[in-house]
This record gives structure tokens, sequence and C-alpha cells, in this order.
């Protein structure tokens, strides 16, 4: 990639809109302004505003169109920009593409732009996946978390986590220089106190990755049980519409069907399946497929929601205990309790919730189990860091594995230079996430999930 090159791209989705905007950024940026518009010197001399201007196509107006210049190193990338506010239409955006490539420019890979901020020293690494991050985000615990690790809370975390590391690392490094000298038990002992407290820390960011994993990828959340059981009308009194449908008939679902909410912002995929079958009720040879269906569901929830029918007696022990068998834990439904007599749920060793789809009772309470059992109940306070990335959270384990090894050397006084060498590695895992040691592999799969025009 020539980053003297100048690129260019849309940066807004495809498609008619009101308005289309296409970005540029290079040194040409300039030249193709004074080319294809009317008000070059205005544009260039009032930067940071959008300028009403003639975007000319051979002498004739393509569009009239407000037209922006951001000169370099003030700007997103740090290069000089330009952006051509269009009307939205995909002629027009088209045309201006090639009128742009004719004047030299390129077509922009994925995320080329933020590639060249990070590349500029505009913002580090772990901020430029953060842009990728708020792009994708669909909850509101999404945009935040990518929003606070763009501002850069998370780098500065991170910096704070290196400085006493390095000041150690300094002081250590002054007893190697003078062999001769013993290193006396308080300094070992110091030392190791002050690798504790990082280690802590580390470990505190740790820890948060079971939410921020959950937060960034979302949650899957399976509902079994036998037919009829009320599963998909379960689905749709969650979702508050009549999305998948509902029959007297046992076997009406045939296939896993997947549905989005969202529980204290985290992304929450509910998976309706094919009813199981058991001893007393078997599946036909096409629902034999659904039940295969269901069972992978299952395998690969976080949640598995028993939904039975609780008017018809007690769930079935075998279906529950072969659902055990999964890593995720399992919550009972017990479902149409509008139809029982007595409220009373049968004692069993699982959390049981009884609720009826029909009338919406006990679904509240659903939620909030739910909520529970997959640790997402608790918003973290504003200013927590949050490890979302499972790149930053390899980056600590790492760091914390060589922090425990230092610790080790200093219990059992061995030569400095391996405690010094354990520090430095731990270093050099934390200096990852915000990407100061360049690895052009990790850049590479970085860049390349960004979309085009970011
Ligand atoms: N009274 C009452 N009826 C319910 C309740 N929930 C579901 N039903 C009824 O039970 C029947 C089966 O409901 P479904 O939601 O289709 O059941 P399912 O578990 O998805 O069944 P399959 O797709 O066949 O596996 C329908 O007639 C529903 O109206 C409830 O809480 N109370
Ligand atoms: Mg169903």
């Amino acid at each position: 990639m020539n980053s003297q090159e100048t690129i260019v791209a849309p940066i807004t989705a495809s498609g008619q809109a009101g308005v289309a905007v296409i970005r540029t950024s290079g040194s040409l940026t300039r030249d193709i302004l004074k080319r294809l518009t009317d008000s070059a010197a205005e544009i260039i001399e009032n930067p940071r505003e959008l300028k009403l201007a003639r975007v000319l196509d051979s002498g004739a107006t393509l569009d009239r169109a407000l037209v922006v210049y951001f000169p370099g190193p003030g700007s997103f990338t740090g290069e000089d920009c330009a952006e051509f506010h269009l009307h939205g239409s995909p002629y027009l955006r088209a045309r201006l593409l090639e009128l742009l490539s004719e004047n030299g420019a390129r077509l922009a890979g994925p995320g080329e732009f933020t590639e060249r901020a990070f590349h500029n020293g505009k913002i580090d690494l772990a901020q430029a996946e953060a842009v990728a991050d708020l792009i994708a985000s669909e909850t509101d615990a999404q945009a935040r978390a990518a929003e606070s690790q763009l501002s850069g809370q998370l780098s500065g975390a991170i910096a704070d986590l290196g400085e006493p590391l390095r000041n150690l690392l300094a002081e250590i490094e002054a007893h190697i220089d003078f062999p001769d000298e013993d290193i006396d038990p308080e300094s070992w002992s110091g030392w190791k106190t002050r690798i504790d407290s990082v280690k802590a820390q580390v470990n505190q960011y740790l820890a948060s990755y079971s939410r921020g994993k959950l937060v960034r990828e979302g949650a899957r959340v399976t509902l079994l049980g036998l037919p009829n059981a009320g599963k998909s009308s379960l689905l749709n009194r969650v979702l508050g519409e009549e999305r998948v449908i509902v029959t007297p008939v046992a076997g009406t679902t045939r296939d896993s069907v997947e549905a989005r909410i969202s529980i204290h912002g985290v992304p929450v995929s509910i998976f309706d399946t094919a009813g199981l079958e058991n001893e007393q009720r078997k599946a036909g040879e096409i629902e034999k497929l659904g039940v295969e269906k269901s069972w992978q569901a299952a395998s690969e929830a976080d949640l598995n929601l028993f939904v039975y029918d609780s008017s018809q007696g007690e769930p079935d022990k075998e279906l529950i205990s072969k659902l055990k068998n999964n890593s995720a834990p399992t919550i009972l439904v017990a479902n149409k309790e509008d139809l029982k007599s007595d409220s009373e749920v049968e004692n069993s060793e699982l959390k049981t919730i009884s609720v009826s789809a029909l009338t919406g009772s006990g679904i509240e309470s659903l939620l909030k189990e739910i909520a529970e059992t997959l640790s997402i109940s608790n918003k973290p306070s504003s200013g927590e860091i949050l490890i979302t990335s499972i790149r930053h959270f390899t980056c600590l384990e790492t760091s914390s594995t060589r922090l425990d090894s230092a610790r080790e050397g200093c219990s059992s006084q061995v030569p400095a230079e391996l405690v010094a060498a354990d520090i430095r590695s731990a270093l050099s895992s934390l200096d990852e996430i915000i990407g100061v040691t360049e690895n052009e592999d990790i850049l590479g799969r970085i860049f390349s999930k960004f979309c085009v025009g970011k």
C-alpha cells in the first residue's frame, strides 16, 4: 500500500439517498479541488467549512454540492482531505468517482483512511479498531464501549499500566549494570510488590472481558422443548410481534429461527427451534431434521431455556438431563401458567420461572433471570474499562503470564536479567494493544475487516 497515493471512496452507504459523500485523502486533494470545482480558492482558504460549489465534469456542471477541505496534518488521516456532499444519486456518485480517478486518485481499500490515520500517529491501534466497532454497533452498550475506546480511555489505561513497569525496568537495569553489587532482599520484595500491583490491575481488565465479549459479540439464547410447549408463542411475546407461526398442531416449527433483542444493551439472539422428541412422542422424518438442528442450537447457546407446558405436569427429565450435557446453563420455563389451577411450580434443581406466553405474565421475571444468568444485569459505571476484543484480551493474558514469571523471579532471586526480560516482554504485549510495535500481519487482519470509505 503506497501512502503517497491519493485515495478516494464514498463514505455514505450506496443506493439513492438525500446526500452521498465522497472523501479524498492525499497530496492531490488541492489539485483535485482546483480541477473539479468552480470555487477551489474559497474552499481551500476556508478549511473545515462547507462551501456550496459547482462540481465540474468537462467544464459543465455535474452537480451543485457542498464541498469541504481538511488540510493535513489536522485532518482525520493526517493528510489533506476533502469531502464532496453530492445529491445522493448513484449516477452522480459513480461519475464523480470516475472523474477523481481520471485526476490521479485511486479507490481506497477497506479501512485505508483509518489505517493512514494510524500510520500518521493520529490514533493508536485500539482507537482504530474502535472506529470499526462504533460503525458496527447495534445497541447502546456497544456504541458506548466503542466510543470510550475511540476516545482513548483504553489506550490511557494501557499507558498507565506500562508506566510503573518502565520505571521498574529502569531500576532493575541499573542493578544489572553493576553486577558485583548484590541486590538486597528489600529491593527484591519491593519489586515484587510493584509487579503485584500492576498484575492486580491487569487481572481486573481481564475479568471485564466476560461482559465485554457479550457486549461486543452478543449472546445466544435457545428455546427448547417438546412440540406445543409454547416456544414460538414465547418468542413472539418477548419480541412483541407475531414473528413466527404458532398453531395448536404439534410440530409447527420445523427449523431454527433467529430473532434479535437487546437486554441491557447486550444484543441477544433468541433461537426458536423445532419441538424435540421423547419416548412418548417420536418425530416424523422431516421433523427429525429439525430436531437435529434444535440440539445443534442448544450446543451453540450461551443459555438454554427449556420450555414446557406446566398444565400437563412435570417437564421431561430425560430431555433436561440431555440438555444439561451442554456447557451452557439451563433455565426451566413453566409455560401456560394461565391454564394451571395452582401456581406452585415443581421443585427442581434448576431455576424455574413460571410464565404465560398467552397473557404475558412472568415475562419480565424471565428476562431478568436471563440477564442475571448471562451476567449482563449490571451496567458498568462510566469510565470503567471494558475489554471487548479477543486481541486485547490475549495481549493482556500474555502480559499477565510474563508478570507472573517476573514475580516468581523476584521470589527466588534469579539473575536480575531474567526478571528484566520478563518485564520487557510484559510491556511489549501491552504495547501490542495500542500498536506501538507495528506488526504487518496484525494490521492486515484488523483493517481488512473495515468497510471501504472508513
Ligand atoms: N393457554 C395458553 N396457551 C398457550 C400458551 N403458549 C402457547 N399456547 C398455545 O399452545 C399452542 C402451541 O404453541 P406454539 O407456540 O406453537 O408451541 P411450540 O412450542 O412452538 O410448538 P412447536 O413449534 O410445534 O414445537 C398454540 O395453540 C398456542 O396458542 C400459554 O401460555 N397459554
Ligand atoms: Mg414452534
